[in-house]
């Protein structure tokens, strides 16, 4: 078989099966092609993407101004490293803290390098500028966090499946309760060798769990009173996902590190990377940190055009109007249907409890239904069903996907 021929969907599947190692349980359905808020299979069937790859694909699929910005710097010059300058990354850099209002930007490729980043730039601010004793920093995190899959990062997961036996783990780690601001102040006051807060503004991977009102704001007042950085993973709710620019922005909190990725490409290309002030970013001197691709210039071409999208097309205003229609239909339904017990979410980041227990396979017989029946959606955690348009989608398109959606809850009614 050439490598360019147009496979059926088992086909792909079994190349998936046979040559690839299995660290997926990816839905049975083979992608072809994408536009917009639509996907089409190998076989030419048509579906609503309600996941967007995890709130990466924002701008919609193959956004024809992301596009095209690829194509033409990809004809012009696609990688330097950064052994020299390019003219793409200073115009990438300039756009990129303007949107988010930081003094600089240090780009990398996945969120999980961003994420790492953060981690490293805190822990150097801790013994340069806090004077931690070296080796004695301590980073608090929350529970059932998700920040990717490095070694690092997994360290201080406590979800079983991915951290079990990749030991040994990072050290200088603590865990507290997500939402719960006295475990914070009293962890914040237990010792002086914090160096700062890593958290989710919403627990996407846990099953979009919204903190309480303030949580974040008061979460940022007790890093500043402890002198603790605080340190936003945006790389999910970022970009515009939640119905403004960040997550964070619902409470007017500036973090002193701020994590991006996913969107911030539109989902056509890996970009991430950090924003902070030069008190912090300061501590990083050549040599510290870097990446062959990070600040590539497709990367930084592609990256202006995807920020572009976001303002011109007014997409967190959109995510904003939209997810208030989708959460007022949606809790119009549930006292009717027995299946599902509650929706929440903010912007168009929002997720469905289903009514049975967590190791019960009905959310996913929900979403192979909902495939069915046109539209792509994913659970996340056993019973929790996420949904995530691209934040193009308009309102006639959203009533008929949640017409699909409530179509398909009422077949598993009990
Ligand atoms: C997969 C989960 C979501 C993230 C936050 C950092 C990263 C992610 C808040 C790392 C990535 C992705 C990873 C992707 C599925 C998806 C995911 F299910 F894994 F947990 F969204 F919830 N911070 N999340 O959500 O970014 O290195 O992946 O670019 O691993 O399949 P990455």
């Amino acid at each position: 078989m050439a490598v360019l021929d147009q496979l059926t969907s088992q086909q792909a599947i079994d190349l998936e099966n046979k040559y690839g190692a299995h660290n997926y349980h990816p839905l049975p359905v083979v992608l072809h092609r994408g536009e917009g808020v639509y996907v089409w299979d190998v076989e030419g069937k048509k579906y609503y993407d309600f996941l967007s790859a995890y709130s990466a694909v924002n701008q919609g699929h193959c956004h024809p101004k992301i596009v095209d910005a690829m194509t033409k710097q990809s004809q012009t010059l696609t990688l330097t490293s950064r052994a020299f300058y390019n003219d793409m990354l200073g115009k990438f850099e300039k756009k990129v803290t303007s949107v988010f209002g930081f003094d600089k930007f240090l780009p990398m490729n996945t969120g999980a390098e961003a994420v790492e980043t953060a981690l490293k730039v805190c822990r150097k601010w801790a013994y340069e500028v806090k004077g931690i004793p070296e080796n004695e920093a301590q980073i608090i995190v929350c529970e059932n966090n998700f920040h990717g899959r490095t070694t690092t990062i997994i360290s201080f997961s406590n979800d079983p499946v991915a951290r079990a036996n990749f030991g040994p783990y990072t050290n200088g780690f603590l865990k507290i309760e997500y939402n719960n601001l006295q475990a914070l102040e009293t962890t914040l006051a237990s010792t002086k060798n914090i160096a700062g807060f890593l958290v989710e503004p919403i627990q996407g991977e846990a099953g979009v769990y919204v903190p309480s009102e303030n949580y974040l704001a008061k979460a940022t007042e007790l890093c500043e009173k402890h002198n603790v950085l605080f340190i936003a993973d945006e790389v999910q709710t970022g970009v515009a996902r939640t119905g403004k620019m960040l997550a964070v922005d619902h409470e007017n909190v500036k973090p002193d590190i701020l994590v991006l990725g996913k969107a911030l490409s539109g989902g056509a290309y890996p970009v991430s990377g950090i924003l902070a002030n030069d008190p912090i970013m300061g501590v990083i001197r050549p040599g510290n940190h870097g990446s062959t691709y990070g600040g590539n210039p497709v990367a930084a071409a592609v990256g202006i055009a995807a920020l572009e999208v976001v303002e011109e097309e007014k997409l967190a205003e959109n995510a904003e109007t939209l997810g208030q229609v989708f959460r007022d239909k949606l809790n119009q339904f549930i006292p009717t249907c027995n299946i599902v017990t509650a929706v929440r979410g903010k912007g168009l980041l929002n997720a469905i409890l289903i009514n049975d227990t967590e190791d019960s396979s009905t959310a996913w017989d929900i979403c192979m239904a909902m495939k069915e029946n046109g539209l792509l959606a994913k659970p996340t955690h056993g019973n929790i069903i996420r949904f995530a348009p691209p934040l193009v989608m308009n309102k006639e398109q959203l009533l008929d996907c949640i017409s699909i959606i409530t179509k398909t809850l009422k077949q598993f009614e009990k």
